[in-house]
């Protein structure tokens, strides 16, 4: 999808640029010098595995580092060391890129009138309502019409969490006197319908991927979704914290086992030092990051960007900007 609507494609690179600030420091103190030896490529495999790339792929991105620099007839100084790192990078996180073009596909179902429901899901306080705030706004700037279905009927201040992000982006939030969340999605779903809303956001209750019952309880507001809206194609999208560093890959995969997820959204981006953990994401999973947070802004959301990502933590320009 295309931030071009964004004011400022600037502002974007550099929040991003600036969360990886502490990674990036210390991978171009390895790379100040002429010559690139081995004592250096261990430096870079230490602060790889502090950054939660994990101690098997860092030994990996050194060891390629190694070939790829024999490789070449060229000098093995700092600044052709940080490229090669730079394609290694890149390189990896492309695997994690939607292949799907999200605009293309709501603009579809718009163009046929059908609702998109999105369901939301992730650990307690992983910024679920926060993102889908963000994301209203976001596909509001596409032109789509956005409605929040509040069922995370769990916590009684949810709802007004859920229902101030709503003003803000000055659209509805659809409650259910329900305590059952599947039943205030059903509902949700068809009043949206009624409406013609483009997309529903569901938002749900935090819950961790062991917990049976409320592992259940999602699949039992999936199958409604299903049935409210059986030709659209399914959306659970995973919200992590990017502070969960390496846990975050155990996290999506007991996620991805018990319900079946389609998207990930990083949040807290603007805080973690362990952008390596993207690294291992990237050997284990095939499910795309849609998005990354960075931030409590309502704007402070932003497409995931392999090349941008790269760049931060090596420190050289991103091409393309
Ligand atoms: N710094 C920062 N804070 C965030 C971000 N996303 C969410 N938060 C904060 O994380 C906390 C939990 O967020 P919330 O949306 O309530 O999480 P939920 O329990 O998953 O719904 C709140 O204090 C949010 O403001 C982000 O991208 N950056
Ligand atoms: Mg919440």
């Amino acid at each position: 999808m295309s931030n071009s609507f964004d004011k400022s494609e600037t502002t974007q690179k550099n929040s991003i640029w600036e969360s990886l600030k502490k990674l990036r420091t210390q991978v171009q103190e390895v790379f100040a010098e002429d010559h690139i030896d081995t004592n250096k490529l261990m430096d870079l495999e230490e602060i790889l595995i502090l950054s939660d790339t994990g101690p098997k792929l860092a030994a990996e991105i050194t060891k390629d580092i190694s070939k790829r620099m024999k490789n070449t007839k060229k000098s093995h100084g700092g600044k052709e060391t940080t490229e090669i790192l730079k394609e290694i990078i890149k390189q990896k996180l492309n695997k994690l890129v939607d292949v799907d073009n999200l605009e293309a596909s709501f603009s579809e179902a718009k163009n046929e009138n059908r609702l998109v429901p999105i369901l939301i899901v992730g650990v307690n306080g992983s910024g679920k309502t926060t993102t889908i705030g963000k994301l209203a706004n976001y596909f509001q700037r596409q032109n789509f019409t956005v409605a929040l279905a509040a069922c995370d009927t769990f916590r009684a201040a949810a709802n007004e969490q859920l229902i101030a992000w709503g003003m803000k982006n000055s659209i509805e939030v659809l409650e259910s006197k329900v305590v059952d969340p599947a039943a205030a999605a059903f509902e949700a779903i068809q009043a949206s319908k009624k409406k013609k809303t483009d997309i529903l956001l569901i938002d749900t209750a935090g819950r961790l991927p062991n917990n049976k019952n409320l592992i259940e309880e999602l699949k039992k507001i999936k199958r409604v979704i299903s049935k409210a809206e059986d030709r659209s194609k399914k959306r659970t999208w995973i919200v992590i914290d990017a502070n969960t560093g390496q846990n975050a890959v155990s996290q999506i995969e007991q996620f991805k086992e018990a319900i079946d997820i389609t998207g990930i959204i990083l949040t807290k981006f603007d805080g973690t030092n362990k952008a390596g953990f993207l690294l291992q994401l990237s050997e284990q999973e095939r499910i795309p990051i849609l998005f990354v947070g960075h931030g409590e802004k309502i704007t402070d959301i932003v497409d995931f960007n392999p090349e941008i990502i790269a760049s931060g933590i090596v420190g050289t320009d991103p091409a393309n900007f």
